[in-house]
């Protein structure tokens, strides 16, 4: 007679097996925590991410340019809100996980603790951000997590969009006048390294990584999906005419890849843990914004409270 099997042989063999877990599932507590953890994260980074690009949309150069700027901006709110819903079947509520990122002990993506100095990095933030974005969301299209992966199908469709347009809008300035061109590689230099960083620290200095691949939470590690964003942007780079700030960029005919620098993690924990150019000005933003928002949050529940009474009045 077969072995009867353990409620945590049953998830891995599901998981092992490609089944995917949904909410209703029974999963270990760490997996629960791991998920609630990196979704909220992506869902705060989303939300904090159109601070940036947000920056810029009054000042866009065209009404082309506002009407693609604002398009993405609102894509972010959307991929923010979908995700908010996905942590949301884990058992937390949203107003925990606001709390958790205004009290700062959510950790959100360091790239958007740089500032937005030039139109320029707008095209910059599409073409890098939203590229290194894609590498490490494609592969989450296929997690273990039913509600997280199908909201990455519908995030990373969005996003292709977003880091062609900046691209093309790169593409542009390329073109240019002396200045313009002087603006793009100026943007390139400022985003690159910290592009780089964004997908986390080398793998033997990621402490989530093992249980997480284990997990199918992650497919690639961070070191591989970086190196991924390297070898296509040093091809990339070459169309806009322009160059990577890292003199040890080099094409390795051994490896098939290009090796790179020396990242520059002092400046990456410095940032995640609240020392970047702007974590004090995009947090205090959600902040202020949570608490301007105090008195349409108390009319909607006023007004979802009346509507209950008067079905049940009209009910009884
Ligand atoms: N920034 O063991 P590790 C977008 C933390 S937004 C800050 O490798 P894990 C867009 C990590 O949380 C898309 N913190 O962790 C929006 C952990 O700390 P805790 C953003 C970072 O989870 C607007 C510690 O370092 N994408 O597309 O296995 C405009 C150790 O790391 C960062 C996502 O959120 C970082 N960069 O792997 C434009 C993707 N990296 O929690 C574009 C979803 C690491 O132990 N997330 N940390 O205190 C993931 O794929 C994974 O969570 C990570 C990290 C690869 C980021």
């Amino acid at each position: 007679m077969a072995a009867t099997l353990t409620l945590e042989e049953v998830f891995q063999d599901k998981i092992d097996n490609e089944i995917r877990i949904e909410p209703k599932d029974w999963m270990p507590e760490a997996y629960r925590q791991t998920l609630i953890r990196q979704i909220s994260q992506h869902a705060h980074s989303e939300i904090i991410g159109m601070l940036p690009e947000g920056n810029w949309i009054t000042r866009a150069p065209s009404l082309k340019r506002k009407a693609i700027l604002l398009a993405k901006v609102q894509d972010e709110a959307g991929h923010g809100l979908y995700l908010y819903a996905a942590a949301e079947t884990l058992g937390i509520s949203r107003d925990e996980m606001y709390d958790q990122l205004h009290s700062g002990k959510a950790k959100y993506s360091s790239i958007f603790n740089y500032p937005t100095l030039t139109w320029a990095d707008i095209g910059a933030v599409g073409w890098l951000v939203d590229g290194a974005a894609i590498m490490n969301q494609v592969p989450l299209c296929r997690n273990s997590y039913g509600p997280y992966a199908r909201a990455m199908v519908r995030v990373c469709k969005e996003e292709s969009f977003h880091q062609r347009q900046g691209f093309e809008s790169l593409l542009v300035l390329s073109k240019g006048s002396p200045a313009q061109k002087r603006m793009l590689q100026e943007a390139i230099n400022r985003w690159w390294w910290p592009s780089v960083m964004m997908f986390g620290p080398s793998d033997d200095a990621s402490p989530h990584s093992a249980q997480s691949m284990k997990w199918k939470i992650k497919r690639f590690s961070n070191d591989e999906l970086r190196q991924k964003f390297v070898d296509i942007c040093a091809e990339q780079v070459k169309i806009l005419g322009c160059t990577l700030p890292d003199p040890d960029l080099k094409w390795n005919e051994a490896t098939g890849h290009y090796d790179f620098g020396e990242i520059n993690w002092k400046e990456f924990w410095e940032v995640v843990s609240g020392n970047g150019p702007c974590n004090k000005q995009r947090l205090d933003a959600r902040r202020n914004a949570w608490d301007e928002g105090q008195w349409v949050r108390d009319a909607a529940s006023a007004h979802a409270a009346k509507r209950k009474q008067r079905m049940a009045t009209s009910a009884a």
